[in-house]
């Protein structure tokens, strides 16, 4: 039977997570939209239920699974709502806006004894991220020295302010980093360059690699989001997809997105077609559990805070809890 899934929250991601699961994900199908904006709601559902109650949508017998794409302060309790129903939810990252409240969420699996929660940390299952880990697990690069990554968006709202970079931005960098390297962060540095924007954060991990990141937020000219990994036989870089370049008047070029959907659109198909899949076969899936969400999360907050102190991070591993081993 086709998998019901309900989607919470119908802005840029919640549509287009409603538009995958009514087009282009098979063995489920959108069964519900709830968007306060009940418009919002109803071009997101495409005909099929809406309602402007979060709870009432986990909670119906018109859903088997839930897809959270709220603001980031909702996050956390709808997750808790989904645990508390047995419900399996694919959360769009973070977790939670802050690291007590993650790990309330990982406490709850525990207690359920039970992995019911995936976070949105879609770059795991992009063409390109998954190529480099593949070829660097092959050790085709030898060992890992240095990851470098970018991670420009062309403008933000006047709402996405102060920490928000690092809490909602670089979150991804550090759960793409631990993913891709198997490396756990041992500390950060952090430049704020121009009025805080960008910045450029140098994390090390537990193996003595060093992470780069530069996190630009209104870079003006587009969604660009680029990885390299240096080892010691060589390198590996993410290639920006594109279907076409344009040779013009003596130059070649080609076009920057707006934002992550187009860029990502890939990723976010796999993504929900994986965790689909995990659900019917009750398999662990192969996305960021909650335990991941939490340490990114945890981290994120640890170099906020010593930002605003004017230090580098102390970043302290903590041991893995056996549901997620
Ligand atoms: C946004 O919320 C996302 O999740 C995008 O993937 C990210 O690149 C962007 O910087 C965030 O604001």
């Amino acid at each position: 039977m086709s998998l019901a899934v309900g989607v919470i929250g119908a802005g840029v991601m919640g549509s287009e997570h409603a538009r995958i699961l009514r087009e282009a994900t098979p063995g489920a199908h959108l069964s519900g939209v709830c968007d306060a904006d009940v418009a919002r709601a109803r071009q997101a559902a495409g005909g099929v239920w809406v309602t402007t109650d979060a709870l009432e949508l986990i909670r119906s017998d018109r859903t088997d699974a839930v897809v959270i794409a709220a603001p980031d302060i909702t996050h956390a309790s709808l997750v808790l709502a989904c645990i508390e129903q047995g419900k399996p939810v694919l959360c769009e990252k973070p977790l939670a806006t802050t690291a007590a409240e993650a790990r309330g969420v990982v406490e709850a699996e525990i207690k359920a004894s039970r992995r019911l929660v995936q976070v949105g940390y879609m770059r795991r299952f992009d063409p390109a991220y998954a190529e480099m880990k593949r070829l660097k697990d092959e050790g085709a690069i030898g060992s890992p020295l240095i990851l470098h990554n970018v991670h420009r968006n062309p403008v933000v709202p006047t709402w996405f302010a102060g920490p928000m970079s690092v809490t909602n931005a670089f979150v991804h960098e550090i759960d793409a980093s631990r993913w891709l390297l198997g490396s756990e962060m041992v500390s950060a540095h952090v430049r704020s360059l121009g009025a805080g924007d960008p910045l450029l954060i140098t994390m090390e991990t537990d193996r003595g690699e060093v992470v780069s990141t530069e996190v630009f937020m209104n870079c003006g000219y587009g969604y660009h989001v680029h990885a390299e990994l240096v080892g010691q036989k060589g390198t590996l870089q993410t290639i920006t997809p594109r279907l076409v370049t344009e040779n013009l008047s003596g130059f070649s070029r080609g076009t920057y997105p707006d934002n992550w959907i187009p860029r990502f659109r890939n990723a976010y198909i796999a993504q929900l077609d994986q965790w689909v899949k995990s659900i019917r076969s009750q398999l662990p899936g192969e996305g960021a559990s909650a335990w991941d969400g939490y340490l990114t999360t945890k981290i994120a907050d640890e170099i906020v805070a010593a930002m605003a102190n004017g230090v580098d991070a102390k970043l302290v591993p903590e041991a893995v809890p056996a549901l997620y081993r």
